[in-house]
C-alpha cells in the first residue's frame, strides 16, 4: 500500500515538474497554420547576407577561416541599392510559391534586421542602412505571402558562443564566453522579430548540430546529446515563441527525429525518408507537416562559379515529388549582393510558375495519395480526387497496386480526355490514349474515387 502510494507521489511529481513544452499542446491556431502550411505546399528559400559580397556561399567564413574581427569590414561596403522587396515577392508569387523563408541571421552572426540588442546588423553597420526584413514583412503582407526566418542558433561571430562547436573555430574569438548569455541574446532577437515585423508564420532554426556529438544516434531522444555539455534550452526558446505568436510554426534542421515544441519538420536536400545527403541518417519522419528545401543551383548563398543550374524540368519534378512524399517544397535562391536575383534563376521560377497555373490544382491542398513514390512518378490526393503524376514512362499503360477505394472515373488531367480503367483485387490498370509525350514534365491522371459504402 505505501508501495502503491509513493508510486503515486512520484508520478503527481513528475508531472507537476515537467517542463511545458515536453507536455507541448499546440494552440488551435498552431494547429490551423500547420493545416494552412500543408496546403501551400510551395515556399521560396532566400539566403541573403553579407556573405553574399564574396560570392562563394554562406559558408565562406569558417571556410576561408575568415577571423571575426576581418569579416566586420564585409558590412561597411554591403550596399544593395537595387533590392526591391516587390520584385522578390512578385517574383515568389508569379512561381505559385506561397511563402518566403528569410534568413534573418545565418552562421555568421550579421543580423540582416534592425536588432536593439546589437549593432551587428544591417541598419547599425552597412551603408545601405534599411532594415530589409521588415520592407520584405510589410511586401508579403500587402501581397498576402506568408513569411519564416530562418534563424542560426550556432554564431561563428558571438563571443559568447562558447564552448564554440564543430565549426567557426578559426574565427579568432577569445577562449571563453558565457553560453548563457548567448542563449539570451538569441531569445531577445527572436522576441525582436516576432514583435516588430507582424505576423510571422515561423522560425527555421538551423545550428543546432554544431554542438552534436556526431552526425547520427539521437533518434528518438528528446534530450540533445552534445560534445560540450551545453544545454540549448529548446524549451525555453520554443515556449517564447509560441507565447508571442501561437501561430508561428517552429521548425529546427537538426537532422534527427522532432523535438517536443516542434510544428513541422524539415529535410535538407532530400526527400523525406530517402537519406540521400550523409548527415540525416538518424532522421526519421515524425508526425508533423514535412517540408523539403532545395537550392537552383548547388549553392544556397550567391556563389558566382556555381553554374550547375537545374532545369525546370527537375525543378517541377522535385516540387511534385516533394508532394507525393507528403512535404512542401522549399527552393533557395541567393541573391546577389546588389540586391538582385540572378537572371537565371528568374527565368526558371517565372518558367514553374506557368506550370504551377495549369497544373497548381493537383498539388496545392494536396497529401501524398494512396501509392507510395515510385521510379515513374507520384500520386496525391484531395478530397475523392487521386492524381496519378506520371514522370518518367514510355507505355500506354501503368499499373497501379491496389487502392483502397474504387476508383469510378478517369482522365487526362490537362485535356480531360478520358484514361481506361481496370480494375481488380491486385489493382487498377490505366491505360492512356497515347504514351506520355517526351516533352510532358508530368502527365497527369485525375482517378475520381467513388465515395467509401458507410458502415452499418
Ligand atoms: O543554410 C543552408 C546551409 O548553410 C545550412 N543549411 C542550409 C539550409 C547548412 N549548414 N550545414 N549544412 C547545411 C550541411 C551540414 C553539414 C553537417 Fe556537419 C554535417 C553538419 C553536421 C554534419 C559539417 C560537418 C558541419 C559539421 C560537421
Amino acid at each position: 500500500m505505501i508501495r502503491i502510494l509513493l508510486v503515486f507521489l512520484l508520478v503527481s511529481l513528475s508531472i507537476v515538474v515537467a517542463p511545458a513544452q515536453s507536455v507541448y499542446q499546440p494552440s488551435a491556431e498552431n494547429l490551423a497554420a500547420r493545416k494552412a502550411f500543408q496546403d501551400d505546399k510551395f515556399g521560396l528559400f532566400i539566403h541573403w547576407g553579407v556573405y553574399s559580397l564574396l560570392a562563394d556561399g554562406e559558408w565562406i567564413m569558417n571556410q576561408r577561416q575568415i577571423p571575426a574581427k576581418d569579416y566586420e569590414k564585409l558590412p561597411t561596403f554591403f550596399n544593395p541599392v537595387d533590392f526591391n522587396a516587390k520584385e522578390w515577392v512578385s517574383m515568389a508569387k508569379n512561381a505559385g510559391m506561397k511563402y518566403i523563408t528569410i534568413t534573418s541571421k545565418h552562421h555568421d552572426g550579421f543580423a540582416m534586421y534592425d536588432s536593439k540588442v546589437s549593432d551587428y546588423d544591417i541598419v547599425d553597420r552597412t551603408p545601405y542602412k534599411k532594415d530589409v526584413l521588415k520592407m520584405l514583412a510589410d511586401e508579403c503582407q500587402a501581397q498576402g505571402i506568408k513569411l519564416f526566418f530562418y534563424h542560426s542558433h550556432l554564431d561563428w561571430h558571438h563571443p559568447d558562443y562558447y564552448p564554440r562547436g564543430r565549426t567557426g573555430q578559426k574565427t579568432g574569438r577569445p577562449e571563453s564566453g558565457d553560453f548563457e548569455k548567448y542563449l539570451t541574446y538569441m531569445d531577445t532577437q527572436l522576441t525582436e522579430l516576432l514583435t516588430n515585423y507582424g505576423p510571422i508564420a515561423g522560425i527555421w532554426f538551423d545550428g543546432w548540430w554544431d554542438q552534436s556529438a556526431d552526425d547520427a544516434g539521437h533518434v528518438g531522444k528528446t534530450a540533445p546529446a552534445n560534445k560540450n555539455g551545453i544545454d540549448w534550452k529548446l524549451d525555453r526558446t520554443y515556449s517564447l515563441i509560441h507565447k508571442l505568436q501561437p501561430a508561428a510554426l517552429i521548425g529546427n534542421n537538426h537532422h534527427v527525429a522532432p523535438f517536443p515544441g516542434e510544428d513541422f519538420q524539415m529535410f535538407e536536400k532530400d526527400l523525406p525518408g530517402s537519406k540521400s545527403t550523409g548527415f540525416n541518417e538518424a532522421q526519421t519522419i515524425g508526425q508533423l507537416p514535412l517540408e523539403t528545401c532545395e537550392t537552383m543551383n548547388g549553392s544556397w548563398g550567391f556563389n558566382i562559379k556555381d553554374n550547375r543550374y537545374k532545369s525546370t524540368k527537375d525543378l517541377v519534378h522535385y516540387l511534385v515529388k516533394a508532394a507525393g512524399h507528403n512535404a512542401n517544397f522549399l527552393l533557395n535562391v541567393g541573391p546577389m549582393p546588389n540586391g538582385k536575383v540572378q537572371p537565371e534563376f528568374v527565368k526558371s521560377l517565372a518558367e514553374i510558375g506557368q506550370w504551377m497555373q495549369k497544373n497548381g490544382e493537383t498539388i496545392y491542398g494536396t497529401r501524398g495519395g494512396p501509392v507510395e513514390a515510385r521510379n515513374w512518378g507520384v500520386t496525391t490526393a484531395k478530397g475523392n480526387k487521386v492524381y496519378v503524376h506520371i514522370l518518367d514512362w514510355a507505355d500506354r499503360q501503368l499499373t497501379l497496386p491496389a487502392l483502397p477505394g474504387k476508383v469510378s472515373a478517369a482522365r487526362l488531367f490537362a485535356d480531360k480526355s478520358p484514361v481506361k480503367i481496370t480494375q481488380s483485387a491486385e489493382g487498377v490498370v490505366l491505360t492512356m490514349a497515347a504514351p506520355p509525350a517526351a516533352d510532358m514534365l508530368d502527365t497527369i491522371i485525375e482517378l475520381d474515387m467513388a465515395p467509401a459504402t458507410a458502415k452499418k
